[in-house]
């Protein structure tokens, strides 16, 4: 039976416009190479495409600099997609222009409507439930709202919280499959783990937590041998996509799609 925490039919990607050099960032580490980003987001997408899933690519949008990083748009599970509300104002708008791709494959779409906000980076689907970090840009009443949600779908949603300085919930974290999650220490920490299985990344190389499972492989970013190495010695079978570009705007593997199977 296909375990719908890791196996996907589809995915969904948005190409970086050249106004990504504007993405937002915590801090600036160099204008990101369109380029570079252009040909490691082309990588990425084969690699998706070559577990045998449906890409939907979807054309840049100059007027986002960050909606490359389609992840934070919705959330979609088997039984329908909800459009998220991000709490970067600058990003809302990409929710409406996500919109009508997922009204298209899915006849259950629900949406977030606020006060609050909630952006997919923060939102951990497991094998068993929903975690979600509360995060600088998550907050108590878009947990809250997702969560009346998930209970009509029957999904149990437990709110975590994102480390002080992290992005997104998942930056620091993956799941590998639907008992074995990956992550830093500095998260790990905080018990929210507790009876998962989990793998470290090795010390220094806390950004190749924000990988993803997808289908067979686990594609995370690359430069990061010694946790490739832990992960592939785990047992699962790994590729590894150039991140340097997306890395200076604070994206990363989960970031660059939105991974499901239609209902
Ligand atoms: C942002 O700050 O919103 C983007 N520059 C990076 C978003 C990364 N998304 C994610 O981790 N899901």
């Amino acid at each position: 039976m296909p375990s719908p925490s890791t196996e996907f039919t589809h995915a969904i990607t948005r190409r970086p416009a050249e106004g990504v050099v504007n993405g937002l960032r915590a801090e600036d580490t160099g204008t990101p190479d369109l380029e570079k980003m252009l040909a490691a987001h082309a990588d990425y997408v084969a690699t998706l495409k070559s577990t045998g899933a449906t890409v939907i690519e979807l054309d840049a949008l100059e007027e986002y600099p960050d909606a490359l990083f389609v992840e934070d748009t919705a959330l979609c599970l088997p039984q329908g997609a909800i459009l998220m509300r991000p709490g970067a104002p600058s990003r809302m708008g990409e929710v409406s222009e996500m919109a009508p791709t997922l009204r298209d494959l899915y006849s259950e779409i629900r949406e977030i409507k606020g006060p609050g906000h909630i952006e997919g980076g923060d939102i951990l689907v497991t094998g068993r439930e929903v975690l979600v970090g509360r995060s600088a840009r998550t907050d108590a009443e878009g947990v809250a709202e997702l969560r009346a949600i998930l209970s009509d779908w029957g999904h149990d949603l437990r709110e975590v919280f994102t480390p002080e300085g992290v992005l997104h919930f998942k930056t620091d974290c993956s799941l590998l499959d639907a008992e074995t999650v990956l992550a830093t220490r500095r998260l790990a920490d905080s018990g929210c783990f507790e009876g998962y299985r989990v793998i470290y990344v090795a010390e220094g190389e806390e950004a190749a937590a924000n990988a993803i499972r997808f289908n067979d492989l686990v594609i995370m970013p690359a430069d990061f041998p010694r946790t490739a190495e832990t992960v592939r010695k785990a047992g699962y079978e790994v590729r590894e996509i150039a991140n340097s570009e997306c890395a200076k705007i604070d994206g990363g593997m989960s970031c660059l799609s939105l991974r499901f199977t239609p209902s």
